[in-house]
């Protein structure tokens, strides 16, 4: 098939586009380069040393013998979003490209400003685009879990059906977000939506959970090919997070009372995932939702799984309370489904201590580029 990866050179993206280059797609990869420009207004950088954009596309070729086009250019550019998909007529078009930190999106006003317009422009552009250049074109579109927030119900697949005062009906389900940058996956969600009933688009919109891991088939190939992996206190994710606080034996940082809890999966998952869903295009017209995530876990569990783990190699880590930085259910009721993709076949790979040793000792060999200062919160929910 011919596949648009749109922030291909990201955490996802990038692996994602390996993934599918191996497997013989024709891919095109877009990028503006702005997740590598952030970490540097923020003087921080990813664990794993990763090759500037073009010359890890070369390394791929290198090692594979297969090529991937690649285009640096952003996406709240409608001109530029236009030429890509006419250009590259896309069977699918996958779009990681957005800011991806809720943290971030709290700093201040410029902040959330910056992640509503890049994330929501850069999805009104692209589904203009997909009307007029390839309309027959399947939309993959990454959301999150944290659209729905955390309600006191069990959480559905995109929609729900409701009696109300006698009457009956399928809507989409409820959505409390708990950042500005989850409030920009839910409007994205409703543009899309949107753009479906109005244009006949075809979509599929993938609230995914938080995703782990640094292992994927073709970044182990070599090096050259691996994916950044981030620790910051903006842009890690929980567990890897706890993992590199576990290397330096920083104290895990379970904000509040770490009954949070989320849907997590490994980012081999996410590879599956979306793999299944191109593979299994929605229909014309049609809005899918799929719940992405293969199991739930609190944050104090995390940390036990993770402080278990670094002890079995010599790693003593002791778990800390630290003040809750967000405004979150700390004890809350958790019951989200996801069945849509094991139903198309999702054999998932769950957390254990092994896994997450072995992305300890994959993550240790980098112990040397640990910005410890960048580990503790700073970025406040509140203000004051
Ligand atoms: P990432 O920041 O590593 O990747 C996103 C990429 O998109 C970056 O390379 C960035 O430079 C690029 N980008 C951003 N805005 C762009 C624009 N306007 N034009 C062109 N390129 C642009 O983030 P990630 O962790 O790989 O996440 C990918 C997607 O998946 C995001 O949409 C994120 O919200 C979503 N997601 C991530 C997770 C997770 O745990 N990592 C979980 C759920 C959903
Ligand atoms: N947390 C801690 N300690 C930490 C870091 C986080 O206790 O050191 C807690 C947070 O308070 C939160 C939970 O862990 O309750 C998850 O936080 P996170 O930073 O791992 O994830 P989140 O901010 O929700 O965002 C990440 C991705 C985002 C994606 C989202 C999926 O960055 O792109 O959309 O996961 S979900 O959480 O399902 O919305």
């Amino acid at each position: 098939m011919r596949i648009l990866v749109l922030g291909g050179d990201g955490y996802l993206g990038w692996p994602t586009s390996l993934h599918f280059s191996a497997r013989g797609h024709e891919v095109t990869v877009v990028d503006n380069l702005s997740r590598r420009a952030r970490h540097n207004e923020r003087s921080t950088d990813s664990l794993t040393p990763i090759l500037p954009f073009r010359a890890r596309i070369d390394a791929w070729q290198r090692e594979s013998g297969k090529n991937i086009d690649f285009l640096v250019g952003d996406l709240q550019d409608a001109e530029f979003v236009n030429r890509v998909v006419r250009d590259a007529q896309p069977e699918a078009i996958i779009h990681y490209a957005e800011q991806p930190s809720a943290p971030y999106s709290m700093i201040d006003r410029q902040h959330a400003v910056e992640t509503q317009v890049n994330n929501v422009v850069g999805t009104l552009n692209l589904l203009f685009a997909i009307a007029e250049f390839a309309p027959d074109a399947h939309l993959v579109k990454l959301g999150t879990m944290g659209e729905y927030g955390t309600p006191n119900i069990a959480i559905e697949e995109g929609f729900i059906e409701i009696e109300h005062k006698g009457r009956k009906d399928t809507l989409p389900f409820p959505k409390i977000p708990g950042s500005f940058y989850h409030l920009s996956k839910v409007h994205d969600s409703n543009n899309i939506y949107f753009a479906v009933r109005s244009w006949g688009v075809r979509a599929t919109d993938l609230n995914q959970g938080v995703v782990y891991g640094i292992s994927t088939d073709e970044t182990d190939i070599h090096p050259d090919l691996i994916t950044r992996f981030d620790y910051d206190e903006l842009f890690g994710t929980v567990i890897n997070r706890f993992i590199v606080q576990a290397i330096i034996g920083h104290p895990l940082t379970v904000y509040g009372s770490g009954g949070q809890t989320r849907g997590f999966l490994n980012i081999r998952d996410t590879l599956r995932c979306v793999e299944l869903a191109v593979l299994n295009p929605a229909d014309q017209g049609e809005f899918r939702v799929f719940n992405q995530f293969t199991e739930t876990f609190t944050v104090r569990e995390l940390a036990g799984i993770v402080q278990t783990a670094a002890a079995s190699v010599e790693l003593p880590v002791a778990i800390e309370s630290v003040a809750d930085p967000r405004v979150e259910a700390e004890e809350h009721f958790y019951e989200p489904v996801a069945e849509k993709f094991l139903s198309l076949g999702l054999d998932p790979t769950y957390l254990s201590t092994e896994l997450v040793t072995s992305v300890l000792n994959t993550a240790s060999t980098y112990r040397d580029r640990i910005i410890e200062h960048a580990i503790l919160p700073s970025t406040q929910w509140r203000r004051a």
